[in-house]
């Protein structure tokens, strides 16, 4: 039995419930350590979803630029408060920044492959990325998108979102709380 033999996938629950949106990819998967030092123990213990949650431009200055608009908590503890909150939901994550239009679609990419649902702040690409919607649209679960500021009472150009139009939610104005909140929608559209 020395072979190692690595994680074994196993698709489970396939196709028993009515149609769901979101349920066009394996309910859940299981996954049993045969290497690892598991010697099986994690066999039949369902792996907590992959939910992918995507920061773009300036939000590294989270709790440092702008705080009457965006507030005073740093993107590092919106991390943690999203990493807490999934364990809750039985759920886990990737908390990923950049201010690179090119690098947010490679991980829009990336979560096709991995992920079962998407949280987004695309911050200021928000207005203006076709390229970003369409990396969504290539995206089959839930994306919920988040503001940390209620755009809609700031200029003109914030009320209009590319994103909106792939979004299953859109929460904006309720602060870095947002993020949670679409954690929590994101578990309900999964369990649905
Ligand atoms: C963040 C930004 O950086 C802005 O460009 C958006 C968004 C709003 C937010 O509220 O989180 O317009």
């Amino acid at each position: 039995m020395g072979a190692s033999l690595g994680p074994i996938l196993v698709a489970i629950r396939g196709a028993a419930r009515p149609a769901s949106p979101f349920r066009r990819r394996p309910l859940a998967l299981v996954w049993g350590a045969r290497s690892q030092g598991g010697a099986g123990r994690s066999l039949g213990v369902p792996m907590p979803r992959l939910v992918t949650i995507l920061n773009g431009p300036n939000l590294n200055l989270l709790g440092r630029r702008q705080p009457e608009i965006y507030g005073r908590e740093t993107l590092a503890d919106v991390e943690r408060g999203c990493a807490a909150l999934a364990e809750e939901l039985g759920l886990r994550i990737r908390f990923l920044q950049s201010n690179h239009e090119g690098q947010l679609i490679d991980w829009i990419h990336e979560a096709r492959e991995e992920a079962q649902a998407i949280v987004i702040n695309p911050a200021a690409l928000t207005h203006t990325s076709v390229a970003i919607l369409d990396a969504l649209h290539a995206f089959e679960g839930p994306v919920i998108e988040v503001h940390v500021s209620n755009v809609h009472r700031r200029e003109g150009f914030r009320h209009h979102s590319y994103v909106s139009l792939r979004a299953d939610g859109v929460i904006a104005g309720c602060g870095t709380q947002g993020y949670l909140l679409g954690l929590r929608r994101v578990a309900t559209l999964l369990a649905a």
